[in-house]
């Protein structure tokens, strides 16, 4: 690996910190076990540590434990460290590890677009300080790289479908020269967590879609946060909500209306240096299906 690469990496997470405590977030330290968390939209192997009576999960991210912290703090972020163990047949999609870090921010009472709207200011802010400092290394490796202009522009999920088919979300990563946000993904596509919309089908959440054909690289959305509507949502799932007591208990005590999202650390260095692949943009890659240091 180059060290430049790394210096760009280091660089970014520092950037990114600064930028979001200047904003009035407090870090927080990672949850790396626990009982709860993320069930994902799609399936993983198990990573459950037996212990005592019970079992701990590996963290998949730290959606809940972020909307209960916001009961103590309004604006929260933490580099998260996630284990998603993902099937081998996404070994080669150049977009996942099975260890990686978000850079996972919540904030109380927000919008969907507020968080748009900082994500936005967030990257082009990091962005700029990484070009000032690394801009003749960056071009050299990368010499699309720009600053993005505001807003990113806001791509409807079921309209852009409509239009261009099932593939649609790499045609338009392929196709445009910088990234977007794709909203109101339907509610069959993503978690419970995310919050529904009026319509009934589609939910307030967001993806950002790097360009040259890089896909997602940041989720998010607003939340659901009411007793009634969240076990609506886990019985539309098939969940067992047995299984999910500690979350329900915890909601019954009452969590905070909230936003945010989740920002992928090795996905956002790899667009920025224009990387055949994210296992580029760490050390100690782990692909899926590998065993590796
Ligand atoms: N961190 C994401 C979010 O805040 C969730 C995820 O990683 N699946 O929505």
């Amino acid at each position: 690996m180059k060290k430049e690469v790394l210096e760009v990496q280091s660089e970014a997470i520092f950037r990114m910190g600064e930028f979001l405590r200047n904003e009035g977030f407090v870090e927080l330290l990672p949850v790396i076990i626990s009982p709860l968390t993320d069930p994902l939209n799609h399936s993983v192997y198990d990573a459950k540590i037996p212990y005592g009576n019970g079992y701990y999960s590996l963290t998949k991210s730290m959606i809940f434990h972020k909307q209960l912290a916001l009961r103590e703090y309004p604006k929260i972020f933490i580099f998260s460290p996630n284990v998603r163990l993902e099937t081998e047949d996404k070994k080669h999609t150049g977009r996942h590890l099975i260890e990686f870090v978000q850079l996972d921010l919540e904030v109380k009472d927000a919008t969907r677009e507020d968080i748009l709207d900082l994500v936005e200011r967030l990257l082009v802010y990091t962005m700029q300080k990484l070009e000032e400092k690394f801009g003749a290394f960056i071009k050299s490796v990368n010499p699309n790289f720009h600053i993005p202009k505001t807003p990113f522009e806001r791509v409807k999920y079921l309209e852009a479908k409509e239009k261009l088919g099932s593939d649609f979300e790499l045609l338009l990563s392929k196709e445009k020269g910088d990234p977007f946000f794709l909203i109101d993904i339907p509610i069959e596509e993503r978690e419970f967590y995310d919050r529904l919309s009026d319509d009934g089908k589609t939910l307030v959440d967001m993806d950002l879609i790097y360009p040259y054909g890089f896909g997602e690289g940041m989720s998010g959305g607003e939340r659901e946060y009411e007793l009634d509507r969240i076990i609506m949502r886990m019985k539309y799932k098939n969940m067992n909500l047995e299984d999910w007591k500690w979350y329900l208990e915890e909601v019954k005590k009452g969590i905070p209306k909230s936003a945010g999202c989740g920002i992928g650390i090795e996905r956002f260095v790899r667009f920025v240096l224009n990387l055949p692949s994210v296992k580029d943009s760490r050390l100690f890659a782990k692909l899926p299906g590998e065993i590796a240091l």
